[in-house]
């Protein structure tokens, strides 16, 4: 009874193999080119992870020490952006930010509790934690504890909200 089986099984491996060969040149062409397409897709996913994994190393490592949440952050101000721009940092415990004013004017680094859309949405009553405005080429700090959640960050400074100046405090 075994050996019935065995042989069954090999005769259909067999099968399958004639019926491959029954392929005709055209079909095995075309069979080539699919093949070499996915290949190739296959390697630019790959290219576009690699290259994926970089962007986040890059930006993530100066900021929060290799991307995870840390208890201190240095962020650096000019016109009209922050550097960086993201910010990781633990939620539930005291953490502080250096704010080094890189720029020609006055800046500060504002948390809001909501997000808004234009300065004209800002009232002091969205503030959750604040660097207060920093001259140019000083530095200030401040310490707060955040609930783990998303924050929209802005300079309250007239104009440079408007102008572009915001970011994100991750907390978590
Ligand atoms: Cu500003």
């Amino acid at each position: 009874m075994t050996d019935t089986t065995t042989e069954k099984s090999s005769t259909a491996a067999a099968d399958d193999e004639t019926s491959e060969m029954r392929f005709g040149a055209g079909e095995t062409a075309w069979l080539a080119v699919v093949t070499v397409l996915a290949l190739l897709g296959v390697a630019l996913g790959v290219i576009a992870l690699i290259v994926a994994k970089d962007n986040t190393g890059g930006s993530a490592a100066p900021a929060a020490g290799g991307g995870a949440a840390a208890t201190e952050a240095t962020v650096s101000a000019s016109e009209f952006a922050f550097d960086p721009a993201d910010v990781q940092l633990v939620a539930g415990q005291e953490v502080s930010v250096q704010f080094d004013n890189a720029g020609a004017v006055e800046h500060n680094w504002t948390v809001l509790s909501e997000q808004i859309g234009s300065e004209a949405e800002f009232s002091e009553d969205l503030v959750l934690a604040q660097v207060p405005n920093t001259a140019a080429g000083e530095s200030s700090d401040a310490s707060f504890t955040l609930e783990a959640g998303e924050y929209q960050v802005i300079c309250t400074v007239t104009g440079h909200f408007d102008a572009g100046m915001q970011g994100t405090v991750s907390a978590s």
